[in-house]
């Protein structure tokens, strides 16, 4: 599997900014945007594998309904923005690596009004993308339970992908002061939601578990097309709420998102996991994943 791909092979040269490709340095933003101010706004981050960008559709759609849960009204229509996400990765000539597609308010002033704001602000960003070193997803990751609780349903929605991650990123801060890469974060009535950029999936006798969306989970692209895999492997996948406890006596625990793709985890809280290697279910799924998303199978 290709992993790490140098930066200064695929610096991204030509930003998509509000209708025009333009020059990485040309691709400027004001401090009166509301994305800068207070996070008002909408994000994305998509894959590329063997030059298609992975269920661009599906991340267009997530991205028009977290722009409609905060009242933000992108300017141009979903294909159009298709259209430019397109554009900008052939323009920067990447066939493996990453988009980051983001919507902010737009210009406004100091103060909080959004309506202030006359237009939304979109750009395009193709490059490549950080990864995990291999040695994690051959050995499996630890990760542990964070205190920061995941947003309340009637806070910031979480299925909006909103540009206000600071939830996450104090879940994330908890996580690297205790030495691991990532946290689970739990909901506010106590059960498991996500990790601070993946959702959370175990196997417990042969069962594969992953929490509904309403433990406020972001439903994620990855998880999806996983879910599906597993199903197509005749593999049972049962939506329901997770709590501390399941994650500590499971057998297989993975993470799936658009960064990490599938990834094995194999210690939490001090607990291990199963017999502390990934399992064969997660190798299995992560296999196919690969696979599915480099278009070698369906
Ligand atoms: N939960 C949260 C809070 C996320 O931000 C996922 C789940 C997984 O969703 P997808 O659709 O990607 O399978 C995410 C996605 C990064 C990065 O740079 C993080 C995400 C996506 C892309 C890049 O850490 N998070």
């Amino acid at each position: 599997m290709t992993r790490a791909i140098s930066k200064e092979k695929f610096m991204a040269q030509k930003i998509w900014l509000d209708g025009k490709l333009v020059d990485q340095q040309d691709a400027k933003i004001t401090v009166f945007d509301h994305g800068l101010l207070y996070g008002d706004g909408v994000f994305e981050g998509i894959r590329i594998y063997s030059g298609r960008i992975f269920e661009l559709e599906a991340h267009i759609k997530r991205l028009y309904e977290s722009a409609k849960a905060i009242r933000l009204t992108i300017s141009i229509s979903q294909s159009e923005l298709t259209g430019a996400v397109e554009e900008t990765v052939k323009a920067n000539g990447i066939s493996d690596g990453y988009v980051r597609l983001v919507v902010t308010r737009g210009v406004g002033t100091l103060g909080l009004n959004p309506f202030i704001c006359k237009n939304s602000c979109i750009f395009v960003i193709a490059d490549s993308i950080q990864l995990y070193p291999e040695e994690l997803y051959e050995k499996g990751m630890r990760v542990i339970s964070a205190t920061t609780v995941r947003n309340h349903p009637l806070a910031i929605p979480p299925q909006a992908k909103s540009l206000n991650y600071l939830n996450n990123i104090l879940a994330k801060i908890e996580a690297l002061d205790n030495d691991v890469p990532e946290a689970v974060i739990y909901n506010h009535e106590g059960y498991v939601a996500e990790a601070s950029g993946d959702n959370v999936l175990i196997v417990k006798d042969g069962v594969i578990y992953t929490p509904p969306a309403e433990a406020g989970a972001l439903p994620g692209i990855t998880q999806r097309v996983v879910i599906k895999l597993a199903r197509e492997e005749s593999l049972q996948v049962i939506e329901k709420n997770l709590t501390r406890f399941d994650l500590y006596v499971c057998d297989e625990f993975f993470l799936t998102g658009t960064a990490a793709e599938v990834i094995g985890i194999v210690e939490i809280d001090g607990r291990v996991i199963g017999d502390g290697k990934p399992g064969p279910i997660t190798s299995l799924l992560r296999n196919k994943f690969f696979q599915y998303a480099h278009g070698k199978e369906k």
